[in-house]
């Protein structure tokens, strides 16, 4: 079946992504709709070696034949158009926050939960990049041992603010002034993203522990989060300590590891393999390696997981959910 597909914030580092995944994995796209602010209308984007001009989006928009509409323009842009979108019939998968909390709308990584998006009410929300590939690792682990706590320490690249991350490591790596981080970014490592809430934590840290439970639907989880902007252009790091309930023998995680979907084991200290930011652009797999049993606990584990944040973390779990959107036949 072959489906008429809108991008909401084409010309943005997301939207662009969307095209590349959409040709990368073949979907079977009838009529393709390119959207962004009044800024970027007019230019025109390349898809499959055919050149689609860019439309200024309006509340009229989706008054035409649209299936799926993937969003990636920021949370007011979501909050306002997503609602006309599903009036309209469109089913949207919306990579901003604004909706990822909400009880009647699914928040989706396919290798996790695919289930919930038979029950959409046309809003799927994409779940943060940090937290999307955190649980494609701990979901395997947490149907087989059961966790019962969850320790996220993260070095997230630059490329998670946008352009504007990406000039500050730029010219700070140049010796000039940054303007878009608190604080030097080159060098440095900066425990801030997004912005402070009253219990001291960042609402970036509060999505990693929200989604998480949200996704693994266990709201019995124990799980704290800090999370550190540091000087990487591209793929987050991710520093995870796991307390289960079961006991296991090491080779049971491995295993478990090596046969979850998505996840690509990489642990050979004898030969300093271990994922690397660096690896791991245009990937869509998560990495994991210095997988090793917490000796502070009675069943503990320790492991590092990296993925593309732009890919895995953000347009190609959308363009995933797409591909589940026709799988489950619900346009
Ligand atoms: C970041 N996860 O890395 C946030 C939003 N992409 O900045």
């Amino acid at each position: 079946k072959m489906a008429n597909i809108a991008i909401v914030g084409a010309t943005g580092m997301v939207g662009r992504t969307f095209l590349k995944v959409l040709e990368d994995r073949n979907f079977p796209i009838e009529n393709l709709y390119l959207f962004s602010s009044k800024k970027s209308a007019g230019s025109s984007l390349e898809f499959k070696g055919k050149n689609y001009i860019v439309e200024e989006l309006n509340e009229n928009s989706f008054d035409r034949d649209i299936d799926i509409a993937l969003f990636s323009a920021g949370g007011n842009v979501s909050l306002k158009y997503a609602p006309i979108a599903k009036e309209k019939g469109v089913i949207v998968v919306d990579n901003s926050s604004a909706f990822r909390m909400h009880k009647d709308i699914p928040l989706v990584v396919p290798e996790v939960n695919p289930e919930d998006i038979k029950n959409h009410n046309g809003i799927i929300a994409n779940p943060n990049c940090s937290t999307i590939q955190a649980v494609v690792a701990l979901k395997p682990l947490h149907d087989k041992f059961k966790i019962k706590r969850i320790v996220y320490s993260t070095y997230q690249a630059v490329s998670g603010s946008g352009v504007n991350g990406i000039n500050d490591l730029e010219e700070g790596l140049k010796g000039n002034k940054n303007i878009f981080y608190p604080h030097q970014i080159a060098n440095n490592c900066l425990p801030h993203i997004d912005t402070f809430l009253e219990n001291g934590y960042t609402k970036e840290e509060m999505k990693m522990i929200n989604e998480t439970m949200k996704i693994l639907n266990d709201y019995s989880l124990k799980i704290t989060s800090t999370t550190v902007r540091v000087p990487v252009f591209n793929c987050h790091s991710e520093s995870v300590n796991v307390e289960f309930e079961k006991t296991f023998e090491i080779e049971d995680i491995f295993k478990t590891l090596r046969n979850a979907h998505g996840v690509v084991v990489l642990d050979d200290p004898s030969s300093n393999e271990y994922p690397l930011a660096l690896n791991v652009t245009g990937k869509d797999e998560v990495f994991v390696g210095r997988i090793r049993r917490d000796f502070s606990l009675d069943n503990g584990i320790n492991m590092w997981i990296v993925a593309d944040n732009i890919r895995k973390g953000a347009a190609t779990n959308a363009v995933q959910i797409a591909e589940y959107i026709l799988k489950y036949n619900l346009i």
